[in-house]
C-alpha cells in the first residue's frame, strides 16, 4: 500500500478526472476544510477527503462492476440499477486499498452520495461540502450555504429533501441509505407530526 500522501492523491485525481470534475474536487476539498475548521474535524483530512471523494466518478461501468466483483462486494438490485451510486462505493474501496487513509476519510467518501443512518462528523462535512462548494450554482445554493453556517444537519436536511424530491419526480429509485439519513435528521429535530 502506498504511504498516505496528499500530493499522490491529487495527482491521481487529476489523472482520472476531466477538468470539470477536477475543479469540482478542488472546490469540495476547500469547502470541506472550511467546514472542518468550523465544526471541529481535522482540516487536512477534510481536504484530502474532498480531493478524493469523486476519484472514480468517471470509471467505466464495466470496470466498476469488475472492481466490485474482485472485492467481493455484492450490489443490491437497486444499487445495480443506479450507476450514479457506484462511484462512492468504488471510490472508498480504491482509496482504502491504494492510500493509507484513515477510515474516517474512507467512510466519508463511501457515504457522500446517499448519506446513511448515524453519520459521523466527517461524513456530514463531506456530504455538505459536496452540496455547497464554490462551483455549485443550482437555484437555492445560497440558502444551503446559509444553512450550513447554522448547522450541518440543517443543510443536509434540505439537501436530502431536494435529492429525494428530484429522484421521485423522475421516477427514479431512492436508496434506503438516503431515506434513512433524511428520516433520522427529521426525527432528531423533535417536532414530528
Ligand atoms: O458526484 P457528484 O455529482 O458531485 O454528487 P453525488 O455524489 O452526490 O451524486 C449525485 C447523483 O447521485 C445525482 O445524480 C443523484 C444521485 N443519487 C443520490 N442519491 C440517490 C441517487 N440516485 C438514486 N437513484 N438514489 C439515491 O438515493
Ligand atoms: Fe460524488
Ligand atoms: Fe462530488
Amino acid at each position: 500500500m502506498m504511504e498516505y500522501s496528499e500530493a499522490a492523491v491529487w495527482a491521481d485525481v487529476r489523472a482520472r478526472l476531466s477538468d470539470f470534475r477536477f475543479y469540482h474536487s478542488q472546490c469540495v476539498a476547500d469547502c470541506a476544510k472550511k467546514l472542518a475548521a468550523r465544526y471541529g474535524w481535522n482540516e487536512e483530512l477534510a481536504f484530502i477527503a474532498g480531493a478524493g471523494h469523486d476519484i472514480l466518478k468517471e470509471q467505466p461501468r464495466e470496470e466498476a462492476l469488475a472492481y466490485f466483483a474482485a472485492h467481493g462486494v455484492t450490489l443490491s438490485p437497486l444499487e445495480l440499477s443506479c450507476p450514479k451510486l457506484w462511484h462512492a462505493m468504488a471510490g472508498a474501496l480504491y482509496l482504502r486499498e491504494t492510500y493509507a487513509l484513515p477510515e474516517e476519510v474512507i467512510t466519508a467518501v463511501r457515504y457522500h452520495t446517499t448519506g446513511r443512518t448515524g453519520m459521523t462528523l466527517p461524513e456530514k462535512i463531506l456530504f455538505t461540502a459536496d452540496f455547497i462548494s464554490d462551483d455549485r450554482d443550482y437555484p437555492g445554493v445560497e440558502d444551503m450555504r446559509e444553512r450550513a453556517k447554522v448547522s450541518l444537519e440543517l443543510a443536509m436536511e434540505e439537501g436530502l429533501r431536494f435529492t429525494i424530491e428530484d429522484l421521485a419526480k423522475d421516477c427514479r429509485p431512492i436508496h434506503p441509505d438516503t431515506l434513512n439519513a433524511y428520516n433520522q435528521i427529521v426525527l432528531q429535530k423533535g417536532s414530528v407530526k
